[in-house]
């Protein structure tokens, strides 16, 4: 009983949504099925105080642009794709964006993970899993966002060739 209660806790699921084609959930099991993808290990400052928070060792998950190709944001038939921002929500309300340019069309991109491991551990709830992190920000804090529940695509703007 303790155990199957806690393997449910300890398997947090990531919902991709929005304007997308298949909307998707992802347990930590759904997630570790696709290519993994790491981050070199970094210092955690936050943006606002400039206060030195800690070290982190090094992230490994997949890419959040894995995930948002397996839900289907680049439709077919229209350049939607070009003007689509994502936010990123938290179990606590928490939210940070990314741009698909960003993601998809920047250095960037290859360094936004939804983490599940660091230094070669599995990560809990109480680490955060699972983490967004991007790896490539100056100041790391902001978007090194713990527990992750949701990503949703916006489409803004107006239609064009
Ligand atoms: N879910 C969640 N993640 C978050 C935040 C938050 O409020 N909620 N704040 C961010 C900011 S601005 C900072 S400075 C750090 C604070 O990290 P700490 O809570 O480990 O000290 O978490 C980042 N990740
Ligand atoms: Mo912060």
């Amino acid at each position: 009983m303790t155990s199957l209660r806690q393997s449910v806790l300890s398997s947090p699921s990531v919902q991709i949504g929005g304007a997308v084609q298949r909307p998707l959930a992802l347990d930590v099991a759904a997630m570790r099925e696709f290519e993994r993808a790491s981050i070199e290990p970094f210092d955690l400052v936050c943006f606002s105080t400039g206060r030195y928070i800690r070290p982190m060792g090094r992230y490994r998950g997949v890419q959040l642009r894995v995930l948002l190709d397996a839900a289907g944001v680049r439709r077919p038939d229209n350049t939607d794709f070009k003007r689509t921002v994502f936010l990123a929500h938290a179990h606590d309300g928490y939210a940070v964006t990314f741009s698909w340019h960003e993601l998809f069309n920047t250095p960037v991109g290859a360094q936004v993970i939804v983490a599940y491991e660091c230094e070669d551990r599995a990560l809990g709830i109480d680490d955060g899993l699972p983490v967004l992190v991007s790896g490539a920000d100056t100041v790391r804090a902001p978007r090194h966002m713990k527990r992750l529940v949701r990503v949703d695509a916006h489409v803004l703007g107006a239609p064009h060739r």
